[in-house]
């Protein structure tokens, strides 16, 4: 029986920036073991400290929770993007930029969500059908690359509601979500990780009213972990991908994945 080769495949960008991470991380871990193990061998080692002792050995215990507890901070807070009292949210919220909006004669009542589960395999969503899905909303500090920030309130249904609701499974197997303007002039690309956040949503209500036509009617992307230039407005086209999906401002020299 022939045996079938395993080609070798090169790690992509992703892998190699996910490894790279794991590295640092293991050495801060490693050179935070150090430290800590040289300030217990400094302790013990004072002439003023009694030897090792019940009394002396509580401190140290002390610390190393607080260690525990700064690593868990650490985590939870990378976890989730910081949220804000309803109360706290604009009344007036900014407009910024209208690429692929700007066109008169825009129809929301006509409009449908196109998801490309694959070529020619097109689910077609009305935003009633997208209303029913449950909802999830966001009070958070959105970001534009520009330089202002604004607390906002938005809902919607969550990306991670939406692929499993239709079943998306296959597709978010994908490296990358697609999305873009129904008129093609607007287009963005985000690593799956982003999509599938907890608090990136399909938004159609802003302040608990329908999203205004100059924000995105009838429906937007809000995805926290990422400046406003990934915050599609008007979505008409949902594409998931292995290769990078063309994104307008990448194309124009901005950070591709532009996090937070
Ligand atoms: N279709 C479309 N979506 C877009 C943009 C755009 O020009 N066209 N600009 C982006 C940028 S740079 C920002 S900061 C936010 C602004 O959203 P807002 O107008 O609701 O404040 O939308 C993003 N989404
Ligand atoms: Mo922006």
């Amino acid at each position: 029986m022939p045996i079938k080769k395993k080609e070798k495949k090169l790690p992509t960008v992703e892998q190699r920036i996910k490894r790279r991470n794991f590295l640092s991380f293991t050495t801060f871990f490693l050179l935070g073991g150090a430290g800590l193990g040289g300030w217990k061998w400094l302790y013990h080692s004072s002439a003023e400290t009694p030897g090792i002792t019940a009394g002396a050995a509580k401190p140290l215990r002390r610390a190393l929770n607080r260690t525990e507890l700064f690593f868990r901070n650490l985590f939870s807070n990378n976890h989730l993007v910081k949220t804000y009292p309803k109360s706290m949210a604009a009344r007036k919220v900014r407009v910024n930029a209208h690429i692929g909006i700007e066109a008169e004669g825009f129809k929301p009542e006509s409009w449908q969500l196109a998801v490309v589960k694959s070529a020619g395999d097109i689910l077609n969503l009305t935003i009633e059908e997208i209303k029913s899905l449950p909802k999830t909303e966001i009070v958070y500090d959105f970001k534009c690359v520009e330089g202002w920030d604004q607390i906002q309130h938005w809902a919607g249904v969550s990306f991670v509601d939406f692929v499993s609701h239709y079943n998306l499974q296959q597709q978010i197997k994908m490296q990358y979500v697609g999305m873009e303007t129904p008129n093609g002039e607007y287009y963005i690309g985000l690593d799956m990780e982003s999509a599938l956040h907890p608090q990136t949503i399909l938004a159609y209500e802003m302040n608990e009213q329908p999203l205004a036509i100059e924000h995105g009617a009838p429906l937007r992307l809000i995805i926290p972990v990422k400046y406003g230039i990934k915050n599609l407005k008007r979505i008409g086209k949902i594409t998931f991908s292995n290769n990078r999906p063309r994104d307008y401002w990448a194309e124009r020299g901005y950070d591709y994945y532009s996090g937070l």
